[in-house]
């Protein structure tokens, strides 16, 4: 009898039908491997030798059959934490499990960063995962949406040593099918009905697989789920394969898979897959099922574990000996004690390495390569609507943010543009008689009719979707420049934007990144824009490590930090204040299609000597109002430094100015409690104190909202008198 663990493709070589006796004793085998692992690990958490443990124990069948149907290194896979036989089928090996579980520099998928069952393999396509549940499901829609983008798109595939594609090799089949799995009680979060229905209007190929096992911790499926079934919800959704099956049982789990994985790959749409399986133990070592499930319900458990059903099948059809089921479980054994002995021998990480892969290793955007404002020309030809002939005519942030998409769409055939409302129309056909819409700003207008529906188009009404998906099509080497359409409505996107896009690459330990670029209008100052158009809150996107934050105060500099934005290799919070999107005081030339600005470098809005205002966005020309009456009535000579970016931000700067001036005002719209300048205050008076003659002063708005009656959104938001009076407390400190 063969005893070698088969391969996905030799396995389905073996054609469609049932199983032959080999196949079921490989698949046995790899299911006994799953569950030997966790078992091994297990035990190595109460020997205190590992930190935490959660099991894929009863899920083995389902899993199994997933990864035999499909083809690793070629289809895509976002798993979750009960996938072990999954990706031992598709082959991460036992060693480097438990590499994992240790917390090892060696292990393969984070380096001792993520809990064990965060597995990942760049050369098996599987996506580092958080262990956050179900936002995986819309990485998979992204990275399906992108595979048939390339399809259709080759040129894209190209590299290019010019910007982050260098360090994205892009490769792609054209029927390559992207998985993802969620337990069943996961399948209450909103991102997974997002999921579910882009697939299914987009006709993705998106095989999602629930792994229904009764409960969610303690909450059993009749709590999550209404009416208790999965699939009879989620019946009607267009173009999908949908099984329903025994996920305890082998071969039904397999033929679910390989019809699923047909009805992809022949772009006819989506795949649901409910398997229902079993917890067979606990649902992590945190936790003990016996204070929840009665006795008679787990001895029904322990009835359909796959492993004892498998095995008790081979022995009762004659398709092995007991010896030869011993000798078979006498080297998976084997196998794994070995494993495990290796890896608590592994070298363990270093601390001084911790902060490595939070950003990009290869590219800094901070650096001279994006240095080229002095080379630019103003007046070359510009891209868009700013000016399709050569103009040195002043143009607003609006026109340059638009003509920067232009070009860099242009140069650079991986970028595609989504949002809500930011195609020209949907239904492009009516373009010929209508101007389009271009987002509700404006700001993408004209992109769609020159770049096609497929690199610009509308997003569902759904935010975590819009990040979600980008993050999903930036696994693949593209890149998305996604717009949100207010700031004020990114709450639903913010668990995609912190747990997901800032950490894919630190969690990763740098083998996985997703350099999106995310636009949003923020900010007030709008007469009547009240409390859901006005919110400011950009310290909340500085606190996350891994993201890069901008906030432009004018037309030049929104121009030329786009553009780094867009070619630079970590993701990027782009804040376009929408105040000043078309205001004529901050217009300039459009600087043709090479200028950008790198991040960290704050501009000198006006040279000063007595106090030095660190400010950013809407409050620019506020500042610069107030400057001018402290220099015209008070003879106070005031120094503006414009941050430009906030993640990271220019200290040099900050304190050179500082040193020379010795007194020094942080203002922001934001409001004042634990907003941006708590930190730049702080740090100032920490490392400063020396050239401090005054202590550090903070302006930003009342910590309330902003209401639409313009009295009292006067009153809440900083303006150029409540500036001035800081410049004449100060001064006079
Ligand atoms: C967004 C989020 N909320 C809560 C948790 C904590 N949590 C981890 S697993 C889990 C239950 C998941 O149940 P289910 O989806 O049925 O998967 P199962 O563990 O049963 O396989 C919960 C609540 C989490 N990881 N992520
Ligand atoms: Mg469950």
């Amino acid at each position: 009898m063969e005893m070698a663990v088969s391969s996905a493709r030799e396995f389905l070589s073996e054609g469609t039908g049932s199983m032959s006796p080999r196949q079921l004793v490989d698949f046995y085998r790899l299911m006994l491997l799953s569950r030997r692992v966790d078992d091994r690990e297990i035990m190595l958490k109460r020997q205190q030798k590992i930190f935490f443990q959660i099991s894929g124990a009863g899920h083995e069948a389902l899993l199994v059959g997933a990864a035999l149907a499909m083809r690793p290194g070629y289809d895509w896979f976002f798993p979750y934490y009960r996938d072990r036989a999954l990706c031992l089928a598709l082959g991460v090996t036992p060693a480097e499990m438990l590499l994992q579980a240790v917390g090892a520099a060696t292990d393969p998928a984070s380096g001792g960063r993520q809990m064990p069952t965060q597995w990942s393999s760049r050369s098996l396509n599987i996506v580092s995962p958080s262990a956050s549940t179900s936002t995986q499901l819309l990485h998979a829609v992204g990275c399906a949406e992108a595979g048939r983008f390339l399809s259709h798109h080759p040129e894209a595939a190209a590299s290019s040593n010019t910007d982050y594609r260098e360090f994205h090799d892009v490769t792609f089949h054209g029927d390559e099918v992207a998985y993802a799995s969620l337990g069943e009680g996961s399948t209450s979060q909103g991102e997974f009905w997002e999921a579910m229905n882009t697939a299914s209007n987009k006709k993705l190929p998106v095989i999602i697989c629930v792994e229904d096992n009764g409960y969610a911790i303690s909450t059993p499926v009749e709590v999550n789920t209404s009416g208790g079934n999965i699939s009879r919800l989620v019946a009607n959704f267009p173009n999908f394969y949908f099984a329903e099956v025994d996920g305890t049982d082998p071969e039904a789990s397999f033929h679910a898979f390989q019809g699923a994985v047909a009805h992809c790959r022949a772009g006819l749409g989506p795949a649901f897959v409910h398997g229902h399986c079993v917890r067979a133990y606990s649902h992590s070592l945190s936790d003990d099922d016996r204070l929840y499930r009665s006795k008679a319900e787990l001895e029904t458990v322990a009835l359909r574990d796959p492993i004892t059903k498998l095995r008790s099948r081979l022995l009762r059809e004659g398709i092995v000996t007991e010896d030869e089921i011993t000798a078979l479980e006498h080297s998976v054994e084997h196998e794994v004690a070995e494993a495990a002995e290796r890896a608590l021998e592994a070298p363990l990480p270093l601390a001084e390495e911790i902060t490595k892969h939070v950003y990009s290793e290869d590219l800094d955007p901070t650096s001279s390569t994006f240095a080229t404002e002095q080379a630019a020309a103003p007046g070359s030809v510009a891209g868009g609507k700013a000016g399709r002939a050569p103009s040195a005519e002043p143009r607003t942030m609006a026109d340059l943010i638009n003509a920067c998409l232009h070009d860099e769409m242009r140069r650079d055939p991986r970028i595609v543009v989504f949002g809500e409302d930011v195609a020209d129309a949907s239904r492009a056909e009516v373009l010929s008689e209508v101007k389009g819409k271009g987002g509700v700003f404006k700001l993408t207008a004209g992109l769609q009719s020159e770049f096609g529906s497929d690199r610009v188009f509308n997003s569902p009404l759904a935010e975590a979707n819009i990040v979600g998906r980008a993050i999903g099509y930036a696994t693949r080497g593209m890149k998305p420049v996604a717009e949100i359409q207010f700031f004020d409505y990114i709450w639903p996107a913010y668990h995609q934007i912190r747990n997901e896009l800032s950490l894919l690459r630190w969690r990763s330990n740098g083998q996985w990144a997703c350099p999106v670029v995310i636009r949003v209008p923020i900010g007030g100052y709008l007469t009547g824009g009240s409390i859901y158009h006005s919110q400011s809150g950009e310290s909340l996107f500085t606190h996350i490590p891994g993201l890069r934050v901008v906030m432009p105060s004018n037309a030049l500099d929104a121009n030329g930090l786009l553009r780094t934005a867009i070619r630079c290799d970590d993701p990027v919070l782009f804040l376009e204040h929408k105040r000043l999107y078309r205001e004529t005081h901050d217009r300039a030339p459009y600087p043709g299609p090479e200028f950008a600005i790198p991040f960290g470098k704050a501009r000198i809005v006006r040279p000063g000597t007595h106090i030095t205002l660190i400010t950013y966005g809407a409050l620019v020309p506020r500042s610069l109002q107030a400057a001018e009456r402290a220099r015209r009535e008070h003879n106070i000579d005031v120094e503006i430094l414009d941050l430009r970016t906030l993640s990271p931000y220019d200290w040099e700067s900050i304190a050179a100015s500082v040193r020379k001036t010795s007194r020094v005002i942080v203002a922001h719209e934001d409001m004042i409690s634990w907003g941006y300048g708590a930190e730049i205050a702080a740090r100032i008076a920490d490392e400063l104190f020396d050239s401090l003659d005054a202590p550090v002063r903070r302006i930003g708005a009342l910590d309330t909202f902003v209401a639409y009656q313009p009295i009292l959104e006067d009153a809440i938001l900083p303006q150029p008198d409540t500036i001035l009076k800081a410049i004449l407390d100060l001064k006079a400190y």
